[in-house]
């Protein structure tokens, strides 16, 4: 099972795309998505520690960093949708 964690600024246009993408492309995706807010400096420095980079949006696929919001949605269009709303992906908690 795959875990994912987006970081993302809620302003943030490049994560809104990705965010879009989602609703519009993915539905059930927040149940396998964990959003963590990076406006928390606490979670920005989580971000920088675990990719390198202090930029968002990040998709972390099972603790691999993935920055860049075409790239990430690239990543996510090549996937089966069936994951998003079934149960092969982890629930993630906190954020
Ligand atoms: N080319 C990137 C641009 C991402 C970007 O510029 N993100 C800004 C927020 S809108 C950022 O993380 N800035 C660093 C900061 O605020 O510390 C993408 O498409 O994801």
């Amino acid at each position: 099972m795959t875990e994912y964690i987006l970081y993302y600024y809620p302003y943030c246009p490049y994560c809104r795309k990705v965010l879009d993408w989602l609703v519009k492309n993915r539905p059930g995706w927040e149940a396998e998505i964990e959003l963590r807010d990076a406006t928390d400096v606490k979670v920005m420095d989580e971000l920088a520690a675990l990719g390198g980079e202090r930029q968002v949006p990040c998709l972390v696929i099972d603790g691999d960093p993935l920055y860049e919001s075409a790239d990430i949605i690239a990543y996510l269009g090549g996937l089966d949708p069936s994951p998003f709303g079934g149960e092969t992906c982890t629930i993630t908690q906190g954020g």
